[in-house]
């Protein structure tokens, strides 16, 4: 009889990924799982799946494994139970946390933090030259304090989230061959950030609305909405990386809009630095739409962050919120935000409600400025 082959699936299986997350005093119940929620969903954007959780109230971090010592034999015996491959704190772990904690659980699990998978999805989704260049000296500088002791046992851990991007290519380079690939990168940059600096000098005569928020909250929807440009709209988080500027005309007034990189709690500093250029047009726009989810749960907390990062990067732009998907809200829910937000716009870029009075406003503003 013939042997029959069995087929060979070249689709990787997901990584099998346990989230772990300290309750700190102060921390509300709601809180943690709306922070293990996003890192659930963070990890599905980054190609994993989870299969565990775990958390632990104590008074601080533990200095040397950041959840308790015994608390990470518990986590090693989950990740046995489940077989994970990977475990993901929902916070930033120090280096040596992380050597200490792969210690304990194997040299083929795999230990990120928030900061290292946010990192590892923008290495997924970074397209142009210019984001290429930004995420990965970003993540070099998030590497290179973690080296010691890093690229041993990486070959034989499973599965890509963590290790994409100047991971694979840079894995034997050390210290200094890393900061020497830092200084080079920093030079790219800096001369994509004197062109860009020349296109945004051109258009300094404009008005100009750019669109900022948290991720997923709909920018680059409201963007294609308002100008009809046909930019990528996904329901994942960080589909947008690249600053994209569209016209918006009624005949007599021109206003530039640019829709950019999305915002999340937490953000890793380092994306923030080396993101400097993009985010410059939030920077040196007149006027700031600050879009929001309006029927996510943890609205209020995403504008609040979105204004704290916008502070950071010395946007002092006059800002507008837009509450976005209105459409999903009910009428009680509407009145709501209405009365507490009143000076807010309130649209649905997926129905198109609200944007022709947005889009009057803005016109509006750009006449009182003069500068269209
Ligand atoms: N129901 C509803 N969904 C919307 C609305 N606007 C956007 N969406 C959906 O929300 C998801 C995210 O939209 P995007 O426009 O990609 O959001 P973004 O803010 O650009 O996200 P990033 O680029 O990832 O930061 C997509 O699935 C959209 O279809 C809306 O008004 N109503
Ligand atoms: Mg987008």
């Amino acid at each position: 009889m013939a042997k029959t082959r069995a087929p060979i699936s070249t689709k990787q299986p997901a990584e099998r990924v346990v989230l772990f997350r300290l309750i700190l005093p102060g921390d509300t119940e709601e809180q943690v799982a709306e922070d293990l929620r996003e890192l659930a969903l963070l990890t599905k954007t980054a190609g994993g799946e989870v299969v565990g959780i775990l958390t632990q109230r104590r008074p601080h971090p533990d200095p040397a494994y950041f959840i308790g010592r015994g608390k990470v034999e518990e986590l090693k015996q989950l990740v046995q139970d489940v077989g994970a491959h990977t475990v993901i704190c929902d916070d930033d772990l120090k280096p040596g946390q992380v050597r200490n904690i792969s210690r304990i659980l194997g040299e083929n699990i795999k230990v990120l933090d928030r900061s290292g998978l946010i990192l590892d999805i923008f290495a997924l989704h970074a397209r142009t030259p210019e984001a290429k260049i930004q995420v990965q000296l970003a993540q070099l500088q998030y590497l290179l304090p973690r080296l010691a002791g890093m690229w041993r046992h990486l070959e034989r851990q499973y599965g890509a989230i963590g290790v994409r991007g100047p991971g694979e290519k840079q894995i034997e380079l050390d210290r200094r061959a890393i900061a020497n690939q830092i200084a080079i990168l920093r030079r790219k940059l800096a001369k994509i950030e004197r062109e860009r600096k020349i296109q945004r000098k051109r258009r300094k005569n404009l008005f100009r609305v750019a669109l900022v928020g948290y991720t997923n909250a709909g920018k680059s929807s409201l963007l294609n909405r308002l100008t009809g440009a046909e930019v990528y709209v996904e329901d994942k988080l960080f589909a947008t990386l690249d600053a994209t500027t569209r016209r918006l005309s009624d005949g007599e007034h021109t206003i530039l809009i640019t829709d950019t990189v999305g915002f999340i709690k937490k953000l890793p500093h380092h994306l923030v630095e080396s993101f400097k250029s993009t985010l410059a047009e939030s920077r040196e726009a007149d006027v700031l739409l600050v879009v929001a989810d309006s029927s996510h749960p943890a609205v209020e907390e995403h504008i609040q962050i979105v204004h704290s990062v916008l502070d950071e990067i010395g946007a002092t732009g006059e800002k507008i919120l837009v509450l976005n998907k209105i459409d999903l809200l009910t009428p009680e829910q509407l009145a709501y935000f209405r009365r507490r937000y009143p000076d807010a716009q309130f649209v649905s870029a997926l129905q198109g409600r609200g944007i022709e009075y947005l889009k009057s406003c803005l016109i509006e503003m750009s006449e009182e400025k003069k500068i269209c």
